[in-house]
């Protein structure tokens, strides 16, 4: 049995292709980018990783919250997906003052037009975590956008919908990660609805490419934090005095193989599972 693919989008790392009128292939590469440049290195099983941890949290949240999923393939780097009307939102939940959350919180002492305590310093723990919706941007980046904005895109009620749903599971994941010394520091989800309106939760979740992982251990606020995955690749790009533009440097050979070893450690650490169970039956991660 085979079946048509037609490519539908690509994105930085990851292709996207459509399997008949319902269903979506999404394909996780393993390309990495670092300071918004897709580098010339991959890194060897990265979008494995990023595969078999989408899958995992699909798995332990779908009482909480309907997903896309349908089920893995055996490269261990394609999910089958529900294809969905995408809600035209980044539903982004911080737990921790990072990223452009930091620069809105310099700038004006809110971001996406909530207020926070003064005093905070980059990195500081928020007193709860906060949904910071953004508009998905097609070129550049995706701006914060507050509460008002953000519901008049999706309906006032849809977007109470999603607020509560993205807080929910950005708590368990959190808790689930921090129990395994990973600070889940932020995150961005993406809902869609299925053909009876529901909401779902759709494109990958809780992976280190849409979300902030640090070594719990190293926390210190006052600046910003290490990457759990990708700091081997930024310091490496940091020592070569790099402009940040296109193309990217090549990795070295002790460069690609500390990051995948990261990619692999986190993976290991959140989903207890070994990796190479995990390659040789994707399944592990749906059980
Ligand atoms: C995800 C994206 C990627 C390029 C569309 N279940 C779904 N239903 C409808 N649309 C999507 C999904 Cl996941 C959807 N993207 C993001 C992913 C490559 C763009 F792998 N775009």
């Amino acid at each position: 049995m085979s079946e048509t693919l037609t490519h539908v989008g690509s994105g930085k790392v990851r292709e996207l292709y459509a399997l008949g009128d319902d269903r979506l292939l999404l394909v996780a590469s393993d390309r990495i980018s670092t300071f918004d440049v897709v580098l010339p290195t991959e890194i060897p099983d990265k979008g494995r990783v990023l595969t078999g941890l989408s899958a995992f949290w699909f798995t332990r949240t779908r009482d909480l919250c309907r997903n896309h999923l349908l089920s893995l393939r055996a490269d261990a780097r394609s999910m089958e997906c529900r294809r969905l009307e995408m809600l035209p939102l980044e539903c982004v939940v911080r737990g921790y003052l990072a990223g452009s959350g930091w620069k809105d919180y310099v700038a004006t002492g809110s971001t996406s037009g909530r207020e926070l305590p003064s005093g905070l310093l980059e990195s500081s723990r928020l007193p709860e975590p906060v949904f910071t919706p953004s508009t998905k941007a097609v070129t550049g980046h995706d701006e914060n956008i507050d509460a008002e904005r953000a519901a008049a895109l999706v309906g006032r009620e849809r977007y109470a919908e999603v607020e509560e749903a993205a807080l929910a599971l950005y708590r368990v994941a959190v808790k689930h990660a921090g129990e395994r010394g990973i600070i889940l520091a932020d995150t961005k989800l993406e809902f869609g609805l299925d053909d009876d309106g529901r909401l779902a939760l759709a494109d990958e979740a809780f992976t280190p490419d849409s979300s902030r992982f640090w070594p719990a251990d190293e926390l210190t606020p006052g600046g910003p934090q290490p990457s759990f995955d990708k700091q081997f690749v930024r310091d490496y790009c940091e020592s070569l005095g790099w402009d940040k533009t296109y193309p990217g440097p090549e990795l070295p050979d002790e460069v690609v193989e500390g990051t995948r070893s990261r990619y692999v450690e986190a993976f290991e650490r959140l989903t207890g599972i070994e990796f190479d169970r995990y390659l040789a039956d994707p399944e592990v991660v749906l059980r």
